[in-house]
């Protein structure tokens, strides 16, 4: 496979004014109809450049310039392109291909999902639909007319507003939309099939009424609410915050089964995976609520951070993605609890993003280079870029950030730019300097701030040593500082907050500042202090970087309970968790735990002042994966028996405490979603399930009650997953059947069902996970089942995964070798665990990798498989 540089982009030679589409729609495959408006490219130094379109798996049936058909040797059809040598300055082209939408496995381009016809065309799908110039800077009208039996597809969908429909023969009908919004082709869909419509109404702030609809399948009608108003809820809140208001007459979302990512932002349409949109009570955990409330807003914000604005080329997807996801998140943090929101995106980033970072598919926000686009949907592009756009917006500030964007929006509409653009329009609205801030976007890895200290008793100065340095990665070496927005405050030993006046300042000084280091190596001096404080370093996770700092275990003990940054009090007390762990790794087995972290837990469940929903956050140990992440080279086995160990010390030198806080939250009124409400849900399935890991047969009797009689997902589920991480295995197997007999016509919750037994150390062995993929609700078709099985068991069950016999990574080889054939996106993904070996202690490793090579050398790789897996190798 071929390596696509950045430094090698050129403007398009021609340019796409308007497209016209005619799908015909049959069982057996579907006829395209494409007519393109072409012009040769002004900007483009080419004058007799040939026409080149992409093309993926098409049958070319003709093909004609201005009416006329070209004969052999007029055109070539290369397979992968078609070119016309020579074309005139203006011109019409109509191309005619066949593609088989009943046998697409691949999930790109047009393809079948339960008897309905859908499209996803991010990133190069658009091509396996018909011949194209498929990059995103060129920008087409287009108007979609589709043919299709009516009894079998009464709904026919495209972008824009329906404009034409009608009766043809032999029980066929048809529908003509129009986009007037110029767009890429990857914001294009189509989608027929029998579905239910739900119809909502919004009034934009200028008085515009719009007509919402979603469209599902007849059996998940009830599940639309939550998603409609989420949508609601985002639009208004976008013109709040953003002052951006919708375009169109009409705004869709449709849900399908099979679908490769979480949803996709097509212009007007938006295609969401089930998973990410359906939801009810009976049916949606909390988590799945959030889930969807979020991934429905970042669909929708696209419109204007994405499709009126889009990406000059794929190295910018970030442009779109990391600035989406920081409007999501601003949008999740306005309706829930902001602190939590915080500590759920620095903990994906910290766990999954760091070790993205620190592994051999490192990359920067913009990518310099890529083999396949696909591979590049990552958390650095999504999370770590949403990152970068936060710390600009905590530069500037509120008012300066809106300024920035409104000018952004203003300058590019309509055109196809690049993040230079983005942080220009910050910076030309702001007048701040952002130079050295660009090369966030350029290097890769995660900084490191190293800080160390002195407290000068008789003159009173508090000298703070800032160090910031960049690992390598792959090729990237000797990285230049950045520019790093470093918040925190000091405290004085009564828990008071003390004054930060730097050497020389005069005036009140603040209590909590910004500090922001651009060197490798910064001095700070702190006057006026009475004592030695305990410092409180990038508060609110100021920055994207790894800290490290000498803290004692008294003073994180002392930070746990006392910092006035929620979010640092939730990450000392993780910071204790992590050290207290980490020394028992490889520790004999009388080694003690350390007992005053179950002082500081007891303390924490007995503060009744504390907000709840930080408290349930502070309950949760530090994850087995991001121990793992931690470590310089990991012995997993060695990180799950002390993890385990600390779990099982708390929860017995903590019993009647978590029992105390179980029956303290036990259900009382409506299921509600705020924040409260989902904070003590969260408090008493923690309790129950660190109950349950000691075995407590209280608590296995106040599990069974909680199985049977919850009204809602997220308690049904607890009590499943407490039952099914324990040793009761009798009732584990009973609460596994029931709930498989109870909602075994329902996809989604299957898909919990499959996870919470893959990713269980208890109930996700090996040969239980083979006995899951012969289920026959298994269903290697629909990615969502791959995931739920397969890569639950790969990413969340690591003990087992990485048994020491290497059967685990076998078997993942295994399952990546078999998907490599008919989808390889999700093969692409579901090698990821395998990438990292070289974290892993020898015995491991090396298993690891000769998993990988098992994978390098099958027979027809496919371009993301091979990406994968020879730079890992590498
Ligand atoms: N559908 C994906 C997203 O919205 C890709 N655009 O992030
Ligand atoms: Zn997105």
């Amino acid at each position: 496979p071929q390596t696509i540089y950045l430094s090698e982009y050129k403007v398009p030679a021609y340019l796409v004014d308007q497209v016209d589409l005619r799908f015909e729609l049959f069982e057996d495959g579907a006829r395209v109809h494409s007519t393109l408006t072409v012009r040769r490219n002004p900007d483009s130094g080419e004058s007799a450049a040939p026409l080149f379109l992409h093309g993926d798996s098409l049958q070319l049936e003709s093909v004609a310039l201005n009416g006329s058909p070209l004969r052999t040797g007029e055109f070539e059809d290369r397979g992968d392109a078609l070119v016309v040598p020579s074309v005139p300055e203006k011109f019409e082209l109509q191309v005619v291909t066949w593609i088989e939408p009943q046998n697409n496995t691949r999930l790109e381009g047009l393809y079948k999902s339960s008897g309905m016809f859908c499209t996803q065309c991010e990133a190069e799908g658009f091509r396996c639909i018909t011949f194209y110039p498929d990059r995103p800077d060129v920008m087409a009208r287009f108007r979609t007319r589709i043919e299709a039996d009516k009894s079998a597809y009464p709904v026919l969908l495209s972008n824009g507003n329906p404009v034409d429909n009608g009766e043809l023969e032999n029980g066929r009908h048809f529908v003509t939309w129009e986009d007037p919004f110029p767009k890429p082709a990857y914001l294009f869909a189509l989608v027929a099939g029998d579905l239910v419509e739900k119809k909502d109404t919004f009034t934009t702030c200028s008085g515009r009424n719009i007509d919402l609809r979603m469209y599902v399948e007849p059996r998940n009608a009830k599940k639309c609410d939550f998603a409609m108003d989420a949508l609601k809820r985002s639009m208004r809140w976008d013109e709040d915050v953003y002052g951006r208001e919708y375009d169109l007459d009409i705004f869709m979302i449709v849900a399908v089964d099979d679908f490769n990512m979480g949803a996709m932002e097509n212009k007007g349409l938006n295609i969401f995976n089930s998973s990410c949109v359906l939801a009810s009570q009976e049916t949606a955990t909390d988590a799945a609520f959030q889930r969807i409330e979020a991934i429905v807003a970042h669909e929708y914000f696209h419109n204007w951070s994405g499709n009126r604005v889009t990406c000059r080329d794929w190295f910018q997807l970030s442009l779109k993605e990391g600035f989406t996801v920081f409007r999501d998140s601003q949008f999740s943090a306005d309706m829930g609890s902001p602190t939590v929101k915080r500590i759920e995106d620095a903990t994906l980033l910290r766990t999954a993003q760091f070790a993205e970072d620190a592994g051999p598919m490192a990359h920067p926000v913009r990518p310099a280079s890529y083999m396949e686009i696909s591979n590049f949907y990552t958390l650095t592009i999504y999370e770590k870029g949403a990152e970068v756009v936060r710390m600009i917006h905590n530069l500037l500030g509120d008012e300066m950030f809106r300024k920035g964007s409104d000018l952004y929006f203003q300058r590019h509409d309509g055109q196809a730019v690049t993040t230079d653009d983005f942080v220009r329009a910050m910076e030309d609205a702001s007048g701040r300097d952002l130079g050295q801030f660009r090369l966030w976007y350029e290097q890769a890895g995660t900084p490191v701030v190293s800080v160390s200290d002195e407290y000068d008793e008789s003159s009173g100065i508090y000298r703070l040593t800032v160090r910031q340095s960049i690992p390598d990665t792959p090729g990237q070496t000797g990285k230049k500082p950045q520019h790093i927005p470093f918040a925190l405050g000091l405290l004085g030993a009564d828990g008071q907050p003390l004054p930060l006046k730097l050497s020389g300042e005069s005036g009140e000084a603040p209590l909590e500042r910004v500090l922001e280091l651009s060197q490798a190596e910064h001095c700070f001096e702190f006057e006026g202090l009475s004592e030695r404080p305990v410092p409180s370093l990038l508060r609110d996770f100021s920055a994207p970087v790894r800290v490290h700092y000498p803290w004692t275990r008294e003073q994180l003990l002392f930070l746990m309970s006392h910092d006035p940054d929620g979010f640092n009090r939730w990450d000392a007390g993780q910071r204790l968790a992590v050290d207290v762990i980490q020394s028992l790794v490889g520790a004999p087995e009388s080694a003690g735990v350390e007992p005053r972290l179950v002082d500081a837990y007891r303390s924490l469940l007995q503060d009744s002042e504390l907000d709840q929903a930080l408290m349930a956050k502070m309950l949760q140990l530090p994850s087995e994966a991001y121990l793992i992440e931690l470590a310089e080279q990991a012995d997993v086995a060695a990180i799950h028996q002390a993890r385990e160990k600390v779990l099982g010390y708390l929860a017995e030198g903590l019993r009647d405490e978590l029992m105390a806080c179980y029956r303290r939250n036990v259900g009382q009124g409506d299921y509600q979603l705020t924040p409260e409400a989902i904070a003590r849900r969260s408090l008493r399935n923690t309790a129950l399930g660190w109950l349950l890991h000691i075995g407590d047969q209280e608590a296995l009797a106040l599990a069974k009650e909680q199985f049977r009689g919850a009204d809602n997902m997220t308690d049904r589920l607890g009590a499943l997953r407490a039952l099914v991480n324990s040793d009761f295995a009798e009732d584990r197997t009973q609460a596994l059947e029931a709930f498989y007999k109870r909602f075994s016509d329902d996809p989604q919750v299957v898909e919990l069902w499959f996870s919470v037994q893959a990713s269980s150390d208890r109930a996700g062995q090996l040969p239980q996970i083979r006995q899951l993929l012969d289920h026959p609700a298994f269903d290697w078709k629909n990615p969502n089942k791959v995931r739920s099985v397969v890569g639950a068991f790969a990413a969340q069950n690591l003990a087992a995964f990485h048994n020491p016999d290497g059967s685990g990574y076998e078997f993942l080889a295994e399952q990546v070798c078999r998907l490599d054939d008919s989808n390889p996106q999700i093969a692409a993904r579901l090698v990821a665990p395998l990438t990292r070996w070289r974290k892993f202690a020898p015995g491991y490793s090396k298993q690891m990798k000769s998993a990988l090579e098992r994978i390098r050398d099958k027979a027809e790789l496919s371009r993301d498989v091979y990406e994968v897996v020879h730079k890992s190798l590498a």
